[in-house]
């Protein structure tokens, strides 16, 4: 029976195309593309809530620079870019065009400096959840990550261990 043979190589080439689950496809997206997409997470609003932030980290690992020009969730109207700077003493925020990431360079989407705005929130963001979210590079094409809500208040998406 060779098709019984062959069945276990077309499992393995219909799960390294698909990328199933999120680590398979960063890893793919960094294969293909040379841009890597990490610790994507988010902090808890309640349904009222009609915005909500998002941080990620990006790696170049390529030779060529790129860009991140778009951002979209389910979870959001529509998302932006924005980063955050001081205006008379008080902390203000505007949407920027793009991200540039140079080769070798790891950019931060942090609470306080670059960050993905979630616009029109169409549900609850619950602790200890997760939404997918589409990052759009000019290059790199579409990378799709996992964001993990931490508390309302959390600083930085470090993993406890
Ligand atoms: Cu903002």
């Amino acid at each position: 029976m060779k098709f019984l043979n062959f069945l276990p190589m077309l499992l393995a080439a219909f799960l390294l195309t698909t990328g199933i689950g999120n680590n398979a496809s960063e890893v793919l997206a960094a294969e293909k593309h040379n841009i890597m997409v990490k610790d994507a997470w988010s902090r808890a609003r309640p349904g009222s809530a009609k915005v909500g932030g998002a941080f990620v980290m990006i790696k170049n690992e390529g030779s060529k620079a790129d860009r991140l020009v778009s951002v979209k969730s389910p979870v959001a109207k529509r998302a932006e870019i924005h980063e955050s700077f001081m205006k008379e003493g008080v902390m203000s925020m505007a949407p920027v065009d793009d991200v540039v990431i140079e080769p070798g360079q790891k950019v931060m989407l942090k609470p306080g400096g670059l960050h993905i705005m979630l616009m029109g929130l169409t549900q609850k963001l619950k602790m200890g959840e997760e939404f997918p979210m589409t990052l759009v590079f000019e290059h790199a094409g579409d990378i799709k990550v996992m964001v993990h809500v931490k508390e309302a208040g959390a600083m930085s998406g470090a993993h406890k261990h």
